[in-house]
């Protein structure tokens, strides 16, 4: 099995992490942010995760899911209860829509305005040259990309502390969203919350981002949260 992706993108966290959960070996091939054939060539669109797992590439990080359950059922990343699997995909698909264009907005918002982020996240081994060049026409595209902006931020910052007091009122203390072991509902909101760890300071210390942050920790794994941590600036 070979995973197509970008390190720190976390759709492609959610995939590495379901993956390490069933106990599966994988490759990975990592590519560029801004050269995207491999992709286009495996699976016939551009984003990543891509996971080629015998026929064509299976592109988008719940379908990767999906095929992983289907395919390697043990052990399961569904409640033991058949009819909870519907609700579990059910808050795996909610954990997406609320959190992942968002947190990555919010995420992508601090790189750009913390000196130096950028050529950490993209550039950590290019030339000085390439370096240079890298930084100022990724800012341009990544800020054109994804429409950001300070007062989209603003709008973003407000809308993530809604979305993590939902989920904490969701889990009600208790350490899954369903049932009494971790699912793929679980993989999917801590991994989709986690670039949180690299939004500014004001938004990380507010109550329910800090609540949700310590929950989702564990789940993501160490390697993760050093990684976002030190985007944080
Ligand atoms: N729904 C897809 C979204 C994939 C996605 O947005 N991937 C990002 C990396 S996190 C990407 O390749 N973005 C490039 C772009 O949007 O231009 C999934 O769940 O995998």
């Amino acid at each position: 099995m070979r995973l197509i992706q970008i390190p720190f993108s976390h759709n492609c966290v959610k995939v590495r992490r379901a993956l390490e959960l069933k106990g599966l070996a994988y490759e990975t091939h990592d590519i560029a942010p801004m050269d995207r054939s491999a992709v286009s060539r495996s699976s016939g669109q551009a984003l990543v995760p891509v996971l080629e797992d015998g026929g064509a590439g299976i592109a988008d990080s719940t379908a990767i899911l999906r095929h992983l359950e289907r395919a390697y059922p043990e052990p399961s990343l569904l409640p033991d209860d058949p009819a909870l699997h519907a609700e579990c995909w059910l808050l795996e698909d909610w954990a997406d829509r609320a959190f992942m264009a968002l947190t990555r907005r919010i995420a992508y918002w601090n790189v750009l305005v913390t000196p130096g982020a950028l050529e950490q996240l993209w550039f950590s081994d290019a030339s000085a040259l390439k370096r240079f060049i890298g930084v100022r026409v990724g800012k341009r595209a990544v800020t054109r990309r994804f429409r950001l902006s300070a007062g989209r931020n603003k709008r973003d910052e407000a809308e993530a502390k809604k979305a993590a007091a939902l989920a904490l009122e969701r889990l009600g203390g208790r350490p899954f969203l369903l049932g009494d072991r971790l699912t793929v509902a679980d993989v999917s909101l801590a991994t989709m919350a986690a670039p949180l760890i690299a939004a500014r300071d004001e938004l990380r210390h507010d109550p329910a981002i800090k609540e949700l942050m310590a929950w989702a920790g564990p789940v993501v794994g160490e390697q993760t949260l050093a990684l976002y941590g030190s985007l944080a600036g």
